[in-house]
């Protein structure tokens, strides 16, 4: 099949999604597009299979927002008629959906059927996207699309309460490469980050509020005074230099390493011992689900998609948002020696089930 994707191209969970599916998709023979204002990070790979097309457009002083979302759907137009897509697969609803609509609506005119694929990741329903200056336009976009999906069936329940869209949701939860997330140790590595052997606690994301990243080190400093530790911060965002400079000054400084935006996630999540997602609100945590991949448990709260990946006493625990005394118990007991192999092993166990070769065909089916 011919299949556009439009998705975010940074470091986010969406993109990264989007990304790996068309990748796969590529590799099953599909001639896929990517339609995106910069190349998706994850994309670096040349096959005969895969296009990107950037999103260009010109600046003019009268504008004080450029329009984004026109530029978007002209680009999608341009793309469908030229390699005669069959299906548009938007990935987050904001402002991806709506411009789909708009160029389904303009191809219709000249005949061409576009179908549109909407996937809903998280916040374009949770935070972003029930607010008013977006909510009906959503709405109408989610009723406009040909599918619907969400990944997880927390996610599907959010926007049944925050839109009023009554349609199909068909839940297709995110997916695991494993050829690239599986457990390759590098000893030189985790002798350089524990080189007396202490256990180590990593986190990633994108430091937005939402994902609690204070709560963070709470659940590090309670380890670190029971057990020698190491925490490793993955990513970069609003919230990470205000973090940063207050860790410098405090107790746990040394043992707290930030290491900014990084390729290569699975060779340090290789070497990890524990994975920490304390976030506000979540609707899957595909963090999360690559650490598990790399049998690593998981510190998590209880909110949103979270309890659906991080299965509670047995791929590590979940906790009420904030109660940060839990979560520093649960890892504890996580990480005495006669717990962590069991704890390691379930964890990968449960991750399999979120294996690529799983999921792929569901999407397929949708086409
Ligand atoms: O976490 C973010 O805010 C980024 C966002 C995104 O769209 O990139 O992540 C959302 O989509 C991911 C992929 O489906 C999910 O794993 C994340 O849980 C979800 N984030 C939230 O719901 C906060």
């Amino acid at each position: 099949m011919n299949i556009g994707i439009v998705c975010y191209p940074t470091f986010g969970g969406s993109g990264v999604v989007a990304t790996e599916l068309g990748k796969a998709l590529a590799g099953k023979g599909h001639s896929v597009h990517f339609i995106s204002y910069d190349q998706p990070v994850r994309l670096g790979i040349f096959n005969q299979n895969l296009f990107y097309h950037e999103v260009s457009f010109n600046n003019y002083p009268l504008f004080k927002f450029a329009p984004y979302e026109i530029a978007l759907t002209s680009k999608i137009v341009d793309v469908a008629k030229a390699h005669k897509l069959e299906v548009i697969h938007v990935h987050y609803a904001i402002p991806h959906a709506a411009a789909a609509v708009t160029a389904k609506h303009i191809l219709a005119r000249e005949g061409i059927d576009l179908k549109i694929v909407t996937t809903l990741h998280g916040t374009d329903i949770t935070l972003v996207g029930k607010d008013q200056s977006y909510e009906p336009v959503v709405s109408y976009s989610l009723h406009e699309s040909d599918i619907v999906t969400a990944v997880s069936e927390s996610l599907k329940r959010d926007t049944f309460t925050n839109f009023s869209y009554n349609g199909v949701i068909h839940v297709i939860p995110n997916f695991i490469d494993f050829n690239r997330f599986n457990k390759q140790p590098k000893d030189h590595f985790k002798k350089a980050i524990a080189p007396n052997n202490e256990k180590i606690l990593v986190h990633t994301s994108n430091f937005r509020k939402v994902k609690r990243v204070p709560d963070v080190l709470d659940i590090f400093r309670k380890v670190a005074a029971t057990i020698p530790a190491k925490l490793l911060l993955i990513g970069d965002g609003p919230e990470r230099a205000e973090i940063e400079e207050e860790c410098r000054n405090c107790d746990i400084c040394s043992d707290v390493t930030f290491l900014g935006k990084q390729e290569a996630v699975e060779e340090i999540l290789s070497i990890a011992d524990l994975f920490i997602i304390p976030s506000e609100t979540e609707s899957f945590g595909l963090a999360a689900l690559e650490a598990m991949a790399c049998e690593v448990p998981v510190i998590s709260t209880n909110t949103g998609g979270l309890p659906e990946v991080n299965i509670d006493g047995i791929t590590g625990y979940t906790s009420d948002i904030g109660d940060t005394e839990k979560m520093g118990t649960d890892a504890l007991k996580i990480l005495q020696d006669n717990n962590l192999v069991q704890f390691k092993k379930q964890a990968k166990e449960h991750a399999l089930n979120y294996k690529l070769s799983n999921i792929l065909p569901l999407y397929e089916d949708l086409y």
